[in-house]
């Protein structure tokens, strides 16, 4: 007889608000980050835990949701419709998601932390859950705005690791001089530029000024919510355009691809409402012949590890920004070291699952509050 799976009851959820020191502050065109403030959703089930990391800043300044948003409408709306149900897999909680509007980030931290808890109910690695394809991911970095001599610095140690791309982060007044540096002494290396939203349709002079820097992409120049003034840019440019924080569903990839404001697709799977909603744009990318890369918010291991299971899928053909974890904290909140070598990470296996555990004294110590639902 075979046995059918019973699927698993959610008995509690813990929510959980964490602040991890950066090693470096990460500057980009919308402000500045010393400390990572995240929210973790542990849900309970038989015995097991299912984890994730939400990316929400704690300030609307990257995209709209807050971290107090999130707490609210978590403890408020969503965990108490959860817990106590049973899931048979992590498409049965969309029924529960999908009807309220927006927030997506807080959604993504529920689906994922299902997705974690059904595979290791399954006993299998997330990567095989989703279908991933590879045991490592390619992987690179993201290089904080910074003066010109100390990043010129930094993208020499990415090299001399073995990192397979190298992100400048620009805005207005620090990017065509940044990038004739870069490239005057690194002719060769895989080079992408991310604007964070800071240009508008009067700066396409510059934008088309970077044509001559042989980058891969240009990630995000205009505004988050314009998918339109984009495909203008595109049609202007040599350079592919690379689609981040306009990316919020599988339909705007469409809306994007066919309107051709953009080539490629940063997908956050924290951003975008979880593994349903990443697949999805990852199957429309495919579709319409567009790679996708799995983009990071300097997440701790709990993320980190998501993301590398995502980047396995194998339409995620250029390198991700899941960099080293030591590249950021001093100590991170798992037990595992996410490294990678050559700039290769290895999809983490010491579980089923997300393949990390929790350190759970250094993650009491960085928890600044801890909500428990029953
Ligand atoms: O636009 O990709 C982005 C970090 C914070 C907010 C936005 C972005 C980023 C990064 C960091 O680029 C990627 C990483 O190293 O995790
Ligand atoms: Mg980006």
């Amino acid at each position: 007889m075979p046995q059918t799976f019973p699927g698993i009851r959610i008995e509690a959820a813990e929510l959980r608000i964490v602040s991890l020191p950066l090693l470096t502050p990460f500057v980009i065109s919308t402000g500045t980050m010393t400390d990572k403030v995240f929210a973790l959703l542990i849900l309970k089930a038989e015995g097991l835990e299912g984890l994730a990391e939400a990316v929400m800043d704690p300030a609307p300044d990257y995209l709209e949701e807050t971290i107090p948003g999130a707490m609210a409408f978590l403890q408020d709306i969503i965990l108490p419709r959860i817990v106590g149900q049973r899931f048979a897999s992590p498409a049965d909680l969309l029924a529960i998601l999908d009807p309220w509007r927006g927030h997506r980030m807080s959604k993504a931290v529920v689906e994922m932390a299902v997705w974690d808890l059904w595979s290791k109910a399954l006993g299998l690695p997330l990567a095989a859950a989703l279908g991933g394809v590879r045991d490592a991911v390619e992987v690179g970095v993201s290089l904080g705005i910074a003066p010109i001599a100390r990043t010129l610095e930094r993208v020499s140690s990415a090299q001399a690791a073995g990192y397979r791309r190298t992100k400048l982060k620009i805005r207005q007044g620090h990017d065509l001089t940044l990038l004739a540096a870069v490239r005057k002494e690194f002719p060769d290396i895989k080079l992408t530029v991310d604007a964070n939203t800071d240009y508008g349709l009067v700066d396409l002079p510059v934008l088309r000024a970077m044509d001559d820097f042989a980058l891969d992409y240009i990630e995000q120049p205009l505004a988050f919510d314009d998918i339109h003034d984009h495909a203008q840019v595109q049609a202007a440019i040599r350079t592919a355009i690379c689609l981040d924080e306009s990316i919020r569903s599988a339909v705007d990839a469409r809306k994007a691809l066919v309107a051709g404001a953009a080539r490629v697709i940063n997908i956050k799977v924290g951003r975008v409402g979880g593994f349903a909603a990443a697949r999805a744009i990852h199957d429309v990318a495919q579709a319409f012949g567009a790679p996708v890369w799995c983009g990071g918010m300097l997440e701790s291991g709990v993320g980190r590890a998501h993301n590398i299971h995502l980047a396995t899928l194998p339409n995620f053909t250029k390198p991700g920004d899941t960099s080293s974890a030591s590249r950021y904290f001093k100590r991170d909140i798992i037990q595992q070291s996410l490294e990678a070598t050559d700039g290769l990470m290895p999809v983490p296996g010491h579980c089923p699952g997300i393949g990390v555990t929790l350190d759970r004294p250094f993650l009491d110590s960085v928890t600044r509050r801890t909500e428990v639902i029953r």
